[in-house]
């Protein structure tokens, strides 16, 4: 199965450019993907499995994923998805937390692969080389104002106010993204769908740059809902964190073991490494004994 098939399956894709030319792409060859995430904190919590589960799923399919670390959009802070400006964390803070996130990526990608040494790679390292001048010059110019105030990001924010900082968000990300293209041959960016904005700025700066029959391509993935309206990842002491010193294995367990009987088999495709099959069998039991909770123990 063609991996675009098994995350349509897995109710994986939200938007999409270009399908037809990305699938043609991973049939014909290993294509070298990323996923970026900031160092706002000092480990990852179960919303960041979203894009990065997928990530990990290119990479059992054959692709070759990469990591990126945000140490430099860290220091600026991504404006997606939220009402107010951030406040700017110092340098050596977002040092650490990068330190962090990436123990727990070597966790993640490294088990059950054969690659040993990942392409774990953190943005400070070419971003800081960047003067002002030189991103003036070489890339502001190719962003018209009118098409970064329309993203939403930016249109949802011009009543309450947002920075020149935060605004140069997307050109940021977007340099970041024809740097890996042209570095690492990386031709396909994934994330949550409130970086869809982010994720075609990069492509139109890659179009501009490299001409407009270059192919790279994005994809995001639905961000989740649940059936009770409330967020996912969320419990009343707030995210569920992956490191065991902030949520410990037991809340851990428990925060899945609980969750409604309408989410988890949304939760079997998004979160496991079950086949179709074994997940097909739990969805049933859902309906016919759900007392036994078997697709919670699964998926705990
Ligand atoms: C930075 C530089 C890049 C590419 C991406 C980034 C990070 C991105 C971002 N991502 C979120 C984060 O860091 O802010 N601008 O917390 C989250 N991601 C992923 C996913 C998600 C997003 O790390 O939707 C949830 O986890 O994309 O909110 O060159």
């Amino acid at each position: 199965m063609n991996i675009l098939d098994e995350l349509r399956w897995r109710g994986a894709i939200n938007q999409q450019t270009d399908e037809d030319g990305l699938r043609e792409l991973t049939n014909e060859k290993e294509v070298a993907l990323y996923c970026g995430i900031d160092p706002s904190g000092d480990s990852m919590h179960v919303g960041h499995l979203i894009p990065f589960m997928i990530l990990k799923r290119f990479q059992l399919a054959g692709h070759k994923p990469v990591i990126l670390i945000g140490g430099g959009t860290g220091s600026i802070g991504d404006p997606s998805g939220r009402k107010s400006e951030r406040l700017l964390q110092t340098m050596d803070q977002i040092e650490k937390n990068a330190e962090k996130l990436s123990g727990q990526m070597r966790q993640l990608f490294e088990a059950g692969s054969e690659q040993s040494g990942i392409k774990l790679v953190n943005n400070y390292d070419w971003l800081s080389e960047l003067s002002f001048l030189d991103f003036l010059r070489d890339f502001g110019k190719e962003f018209n104002i009118n098409t970064m105030l329309a993203k939403d990001v930016v249109s949802s924010r011009l009543d309450t106010g947002i920075s020149f900082t935060e605004f140069s968000y997307q050109i940021i990300q977007s340099v970041d993204f024809l740097h890996l293209y042209q570095n690492e041959d990386v031709q396909l960016q994934i994330g949550g769908s409130d970086q869809w904005g982010n994720i075609t700025a990069g492509l139109d700066l890659i179009r501009k740059k490299e001409g407009t029959e270059a192919k790279a391509f994005g994809l995001t993935i639905p961000l989740l809902l649940k059936a009770d309206g409330t967020k996912f990842g969320k419990s009343a002491d707030g995210a569920i964190w992956l490191d065991p010193e902030k949520t410990t294995p037991y809340e851990f367990y428990q925060f899945w073991f609980n969750q409604d009987d309408r989410d988890i088999v949304k939760y079997l495709k998004y979160f496991t490494f079950l086949s179709k099959e074994k997940i097909d069998l739990l969805a049933e039991k859902v309906e016919t004994e759900p007392h036994k909770r078997a697709a919670q123990k699964s998926l705990a």
